[in-house]
């Protein structure tokens, strides 16, 4: 028999454990006990079929109606659970109960994804990764929903249904449409950073277990006296960064479509439980109003050398999901959901995440779908005046009164809960921000961050992307990778020039820089 891990023995496993502590009887969805489920109950063997078999009826309507709609971004992902560990007190910048003091653990599920595929599609594509964290903490659930990158491809949370539709498929060909991707892309430069790192090496991570996870937006951290600094949240891997070279990960998404889920369930399986170290970065609302560039703009880092990387905690994953359905395709995130010590910046994406969430899992799961049991605040007692709806669960709070206030003694409001007050004095207006430096950091990453090896594959992975939309929407692509650095647009140009004119793939065409990098151009900081 062929090599079989612990992901392909689920079956085998499950009956030699929770298996052979399953009831004997089959019954109907309501607890009836069934005789037969082999043969529908029809007028004579060759039927017609009867409405009194409700065995069949029960069965086929409950199939019916078997899903959700799958998430309109992030759509395939794998879940799993564990805890977070304080290792390193925060507490002079937040009062968060699940940062109270070194040692402290809370529960944790994670799902990880990627960003634009459907849920059958393949793991290894080029892609943003998802890494969405819920902490089920004593006061509510945090969920800090992040990517696999410190930054996004736009800093406009009105921006985004457009730039997900460029990226999915097209409305009549119902193809991935290289067009209407870099048609986007061109048109919106500040998507340059994360493009550049989509097509780095670090655009197909080996697995989940190997890649880093980022907050990515600015948050505020409020302390016990409420004092308040801006902060990032960024997880390390400690299982080191591994990526997969383009022709292995094109290999397995037609051998494997499913690697990544299949690697984080079996090394949980076999006790080789991932973790992450969590960092936070902090600024202050002085460095704030002073830093060069607006700290709330999603396109940018906070170079480590300015705001450096402070040790908090740890988070381990030790459980696969019991149900994937119920435990992972369920779970919805919500970055709305901070609980006291963590509240939201200015930045305009987050702003516009607090609303999108909840209101995408209203559509998917339903009004109540804080009371699935992944969903449900476990570690504290939900206590307000929100009752009814579909599948209301549970005891809808009895008798309390549903109003308030009331002068019947419910749950009331405490001051020490209220968010923390910040001044905003601006005129009220549709910003335009299109334009807020969008090479400086781009240029970083191309001359910095890369070597000249990355720096080679990232231009054979764009161009290899780029040559497919036509030549206008080239050519406004590269002019903004010239405005980044003329090496960047000039390599591309050669290989496009190249596939343009032959028509074909061009292999390992080996372009030598063109002007000596950092003699070019004064660049300054780091990412
Ligand atoms: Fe999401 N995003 N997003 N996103 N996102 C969703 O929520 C949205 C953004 C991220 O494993 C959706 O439940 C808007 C940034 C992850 O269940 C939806 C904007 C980052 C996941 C949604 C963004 C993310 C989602 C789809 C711009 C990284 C998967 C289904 C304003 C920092 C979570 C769902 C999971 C999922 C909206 C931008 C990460 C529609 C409006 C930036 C990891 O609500």
């Amino acid at each position: 028999m062929a090599d079989r891990d612990k992901a392909t023995d689920q079956m085998k496993l499950w009956k030699e454990g929770r298996g052979s502590q399953r009831p004997d009887v089959l019954t109907t969805g309501a607890g009836v006990p069934v005789g037969d489920k082999l043969n529908l109950m029809t007028a004579g063997p060759r039927g017609p079929l009867l409405v009194q078999d409700v065995v069949f009826t029960d069965e086929m309507a409950h199939f019916d109606r078997e899903r959700t709609p799958e998430r309109v971004v992030h759509a395939k992902g794998a879940g799993a659970f564990g805890y977070f560990e304080v290792t390193h007190d925060i507490t002079r910048y937040c009062k968060a109960k699940v940062f109270e003091h070194v040692g402290k653990t809370t529960p944790i599920a994670i799902r990880f994804s990627t960003v634009a595929g459907e849920s059958g599609s393949a793991d290894t594509v080029r892609d943003p990764r998802g890494f969405a964290v819920k902490f089920y903490t004593d006061e509510g659930n945090w969920d800090l929903t992040g990517n696999n990158t410190p930054i996004f491809f736009i800093r406009d949370a009105l921006l985004f249904p457009s730039f997900i539709h460029s990226q999915k498929r097209n409305p009549q060909t119902h193809l991935k449409d290289p067009d209407m991707v870099w048609d986007f892309w061109s048109l919106r430069p500040e998507s340059l950073h994360q493009v550049s790192f989509l097509f780095s090496d670090r655009g197909i991570p080996d697995g989940y277990r190997h890649m880093n996870g980022y907050g990515s937006h600015t948050f505020k951290l409020v302390n016990t006296p409420g004092q308040s600094v801006y902060c990032k949240f960024h997880y390390k891997t400690d299982q080191g960064i591994k990526n997969l070279p383009v022709e292995e990960a094109d290999r397995l998404a037609s051998t494997d479509p499913d690697y990544s889920i299949r690697d984080l369930y079996n090394a949980i399986s076999n006790g080789n439980f991932p973790s992450w170290t969590l960092y936070i970065q902090v600024m202050t609302f002085e460095q704030a109003e002073n830093w060069q560039w607006n700290p709330f703009d999603l396109t940018k880092v906070w170079p480590h050398k300015d705001f450096p990387l402070i040790p908090v905690g740890r988070l381990v994953l030790n459980r696969n999901p019991v149900n994937y359905f119920a435990e992972v395709e369920q779970l919805a995130f919500d970055p709305s959901n901070m609980p006291p010590g963590i509240e939201p910046s200015p930045d305009k994406m987050l702003q516009g995440r607090l609303f999108s969430y909840p209101d995408t899992h209203r559509h998917r799961l339903g009004a109540n779908y804080l009371q699935l049991s992944v969903n449900c605040p476990y570690r504290t007692r939900v206590a307000n005046y929100q009752r009814d709806g579909p599948m209301c669960m549970f005891d809808n709070q009895g008798g309390a009164p549903n109003y308030f206030p009331n002068s019947f003694s419910a749950p009331d409001t405490q001051p020490r809960f209220v968010e923390s007050k910040c001044k905003v004095s601006p005129d009220v207006a549709r910003y335009n921000s299109a334009d807020d430096d969008n090479v400086t950091q781009v240029r970083t990453f191309f001359t910095q961050v890369l070597n000249e090896a990355e720096r080679e594959r990232l231009c054979q992975n764009m161009a290899g992307h780029i040559k497919g939309a036509q030549l206008f929407i080239q050519k406004r692509a590269v002019q903004n990778l010239m405005a980044v650095h003329p090496d960047y647009g000039t390599r591309i140009q050669t290989l496009l020039d190249k596939y343009n004119t032959e028509g074909k793939k061009v292999e390992n065409i080996l372009i030598k820089p063109y002007v000596k990098l950092k003699d070019s151009m004064n660049v300054k900081g780091s990412s």
